[in-house]
């Protein structure tokens, strides 16, 4: 390992020790944020109205667009209603929800500045019968990078912002969540993985709210008995030195990085799967709360941005 003081800046060691100074008092308000306090225990948190109702008109007719688009052979994995690598395939449309500044300052909070893009997938599941339907949930499941929880709350390697373009209702299929089961080891067997459980809470989000959760959080959607299409829109971030599921390797993707590139926008790079600090920051020596840091780093890359006219070409 590199000394730490050889990696720090005078500003950087400034700050660090205006923080340090805090950790008795200011540094415990700050961690007693009642939404980071609810998601660390829950392992969810719910932000109401992100969206308004014209931005989400544009996703489902996209929805609709690629749905006509991809019949037969042309079906991604078959499945003519589910589309991934969103961001690549509409990037003008896509580009303001996965850099949400919203999210994304509580994403900072709860991991850091180590969020990237992981996938985004656009979805309408399609309308089951009742008798299809009667007594199951979708199927019980931790996502993407998780691993048996430990005990302890543990950081998330990944989350997942949802948000349903429609209200859900009984009939439209709830999300079913066990809180705290990103900390137990809660487990299950192949008959419980499609049942309702004892501890589950049956969320119902508007359209337009997020659902933020901890890819520790036991969670399962619910059949769509509707006979409407189920909108799904979901943008899944992880850790920054893990591996991206969506490619960031085409055209669009690629513009977008050069783009931020011409702005400095670290944060921007990030979420495309480049993160110039990685090195450093995953190497820092670990000498003070992980909070701390943070902040110095998000401090920096606020300040490396540079936003002109040039860069916005
Ligand atoms: O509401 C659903 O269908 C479940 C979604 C889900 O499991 C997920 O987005 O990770
Ligand atoms: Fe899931």
């Amino acid at each position: 390992m590199k000394s730490v003081c050889g990696t720090l800046g005078t500003r950087r060691l400034a700050l660090v020790g205006k923080f340090s100074r805090r950790w008795g008092s200011g540094f415990v308000g700050h961690q007693a944020d009642a939404r980071l306090a609810e998601y660390r225990r829950l392992g969810y948190t719910v932000f109401e109205g992100v969206y308004d109702e014209g931005q989400m008109q544009l996703w489902r007719e996209e929805c609709l667009r690629l749905e006509a688009s991809s019949p037969g052979i042309y079906a991604p994995g078959s499945r003519s209603w589910w589309f991934g690598n969103m961001l690549e395939r509409s990037p003008a449309l896509m580009w303001p929800a996965v850099s949400n500044p919203l999210l994304l300052d509580f994403a900072e909070r709860v991991v850091g500045p180590f969020a990237q893009l992981d996938n985004l997938t656009l979805a309408a599941f399609p309308s089951v019968s009742k008798e299809e339907a009667a007594g199951k949930v979708s199927g019980w499941h931790r996502d993407r990078w998780a691993h048996m929880p430990s005990g302890h709350y543990e950081r998330p390697t990944a989350w997942n912002t949802i948000c349903y373009l429609q209200g859900l209702t009984d009939e439209y299929g709830p999300l079913r969540v066990i809180p705290g089961s990103h900390i137990d080891p809660v487990a299950m067997d192949e008959h419980e993985q499609t049942r309702p459980h004892p501890e589950e809470v049956v969320l119902y989000p508007k359209a337009g709210d997020v659902v933020f959760t901890h890819n520790g959080l036991l969670h399962s959607g619910t059949p769509n008995t509707s006979g409407q299409r189920r909108y799904f829109f979901s943008i899944y971030y992880n850790t920054s030195w893990f591996k991206q599921t969506d490619t960031m390797g085409g055209p669009n993707c690629q513009q977008l990085i050069r783009w931020a590139r011409k702005r400095n926008d670290h944060r921007s790079l990030r979420l495309l799967g480049v993160d110039e600090q990685l090195q450093p920051r995953a190497n820092s020596g670990f000498l003070q709360p992980d909070e701390v840091r943070w902040e110095g780093w998000l401090e920096a890359d606020k300040g490396a941005l540079t936003v002109s006219e040039e860069g916005e070409g």
